[in-house]
């Protein structure tokens, strides 16, 4: 069976509103294909940070919140929540729940265990929380030197940045509170993990947390599957302004994807902990109902000391499900489309472990069954952005012969904030047989 590309209808939105793009995949074997184009345009200009005390955005105090499920493997999908028992000293730690789940929302016939982890992350308190490059400021300088002082409450030997005024932090960078700063150690809410498993292809099935919390979601097809068309919702650099939330919207209800695909940039949070957590609710709506699949990016890993850790804990990859030994690199096979999630951070070289697997899962890859074949990953090889020219040409020098060499069909990616797509194209040049790429992002 052969892919055509008669056979994909994009959504794009309109030039420069860089969000909402989404392809309804199908192949030959479906005739009844429709070619749908969005008039969707995500609003233009700075967009201000939602506030902290934006409700959307408030702590449940302890009830469970930041729902979102991540698309495992064909019959399993991974639930994660969070408990915020930040303000309840006095409530029992419960580091399990029970989650049940079924086809009847009555009967809910099977029973999951999941399970509680926390991190400290080091709070970094920087720049982009008053001197962001796109939005508009969510803290001052004043806000966070006194955030950064303890000697209100700590031992008095304890440094701080400074006492009470916020004319010692540089004004365009980033600080980190000293080791000992108590105020510098971010707890995160109990992160709880739980993996629904045996289920069957293409069925709305209903959860319940601890008696508590409600929701459902309809798997994906079979890989090989291609009985009907399957619709992706594609995003990336997505932030938390009001305008990242038109998009969740528009993702949900418009698009009604189903599997979204976020190409790296979630929250950025940028090491400032809490705003995982204010993403996380932010989102629920859209992603305690649909299945996502999610790639790291510099904001999970390198703007301020994030290292991937708020990331890993919250978005757990599906790599152990695709003989992947990082979060970095994976698979995820259903219905005509087999994705592959890469690493822009992660060594990328030909010695590296993120090549070798790649080589052997794009020789795993069964064009009969998945004629589709779609590559996710941050930083684009191809974009006219001149900020960030450059910024993805070691790695495609490194990989590019390899997805051309297995016919990839789609680069995916994000960082720009802008969209655009190119011609197929190998090596700098049109050609017919290299993939088309796909560059995403919120402009906010
Ligand atoms: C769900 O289970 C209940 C109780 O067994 C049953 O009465 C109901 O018909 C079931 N609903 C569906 C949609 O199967
Ligand atoms: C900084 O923000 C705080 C509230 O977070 C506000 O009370 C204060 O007036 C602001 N300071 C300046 C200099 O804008
Ligand atoms: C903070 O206050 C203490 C005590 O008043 C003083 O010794 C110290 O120099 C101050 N630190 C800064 C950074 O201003
Ligand atoms: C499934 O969840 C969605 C989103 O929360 C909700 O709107 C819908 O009513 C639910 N469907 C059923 C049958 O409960
Ligand atoms: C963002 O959205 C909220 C809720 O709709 C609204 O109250 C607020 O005014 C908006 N903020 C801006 C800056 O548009
Ligand atoms: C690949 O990159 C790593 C990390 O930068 C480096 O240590 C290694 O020498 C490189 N290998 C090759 C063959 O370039
Ligand atoms: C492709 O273009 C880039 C940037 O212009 C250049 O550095 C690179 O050498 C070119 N590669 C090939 C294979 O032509
Ligand atoms: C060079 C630079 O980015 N300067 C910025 C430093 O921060 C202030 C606001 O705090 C901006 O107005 C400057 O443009
Ligand atoms: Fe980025």
């Amino acid at each position: 069976m052969q892919r055509s590309w008669a056979a994909i209808a994009i959504f794009l939105s309109v030039l420069l509103s860089a969000i909402g793009v989404l392809a309804v995949l199908t192949n030959d074997a479906v005739p009844d294909w429709v070619s749908r184009t969005s008039s969707y345009q995500a609003p233009r200009g700075a967009s201000p940070e939602i506030p902290p005390t934006d409700i959307r955005v408030l702590s449940r105090m302890g009830a469970i919140e930041q729902v979102h499920l991540v698309a495992s493997r064909h019959d399993r999908v991974t639930l994660v929540f969070v408990r915020d028992i930040s303000a309840s000293p006095d409530m029992p730690l419960q580091l399990q729940a029970t989650v049940r789940y079924g086809r009847n929302a009555t009967t809910l016939d099977n029973e999951g265990l999941a399970k509680a982890r926390v991190y400290t992350g080091m709070q970094e308190y920087n720049s982009y929380l008053w001197n962001p490059p796109m939005g508009a400021p969510f803290l001052n300088r004043s806000a966070v030197a006194a955030l950064m002082n303890t000697q209100s409450w700590a031992q008095p030997w304890w440094q701080v940045y400074n006492n009470d005024t916020a004319a010692d932090i540089p004004e365009n960078k980033s600080v980190n509170a000293a080791y000992n700063n108590p105020a510098s150690l971010y707890q995160s809410p109990l992160i709880y993990t739980v993996k629904l498993e045996n289920l069957l292809p293409n069925t709305q099935y209903f959860y319940e947390i601890e008696g508590e919390y409600s929701g459902n979601f309809t798997t994906l097809p079979m890989d090989g599957d291609h009985s009907k068309p399957l619709t992706l919702g594609m995003w990336a650099d997505v932030g938390q302004t009001n305008v990242s939330a038109l998009n969740m919207e528009y993702l949900l209800h418009d698009v009604n994807p189903d599997l979204v695909l976020l190409a790296g940039d979630l929250s950025y949070a940028d090491a400032f902990q809490q705003r995982w957590d204010t993403w996380g609710r932010l989102m629920e709506p859209l992603m305690s109902h649909k299945l996502s699949l999610f790639c790291n990016a510099d904001h999970e890993l390198n703007v301020g000391n994030e290292q991937n850790v708020g990331y890993m804990f919250r978005y757990p990859a599906p790599f152990d499900e695709s003989n992947s030994p990082s979060f970095e690199y994976y698979s995820f096979k259903t219905g005509p489309l087999h994705v592959i999630a890469l690493g822009s951070y992660t060594v990328f070289n030909r010695s590296s472990v993120q090549y070798r697997w790649l080589e052997e899962e794009l020789s795993r890859v069964d064009r009969r069954r998945t004629p589709w074949l779609l590559v996710m990953l941050h930083v684009p090889w191809y974009c006219s952005n001149f900020v960030h020219i450059g910024e993805g040409l070691l790695m495609r020098e490194s990989m590019e012969p390899l997805l051309y060499k297995y016919g990839v069909d789609i680069v995916l990616t994000g960082h720009v904030h802008a969209y655009e797509r190119t011609y197929p194209v190998y090596q700098n040049v049109t050609n017919p047989c290299g993939p088309v790429h796909f560059d995403l992002g919120d402009c906010r």
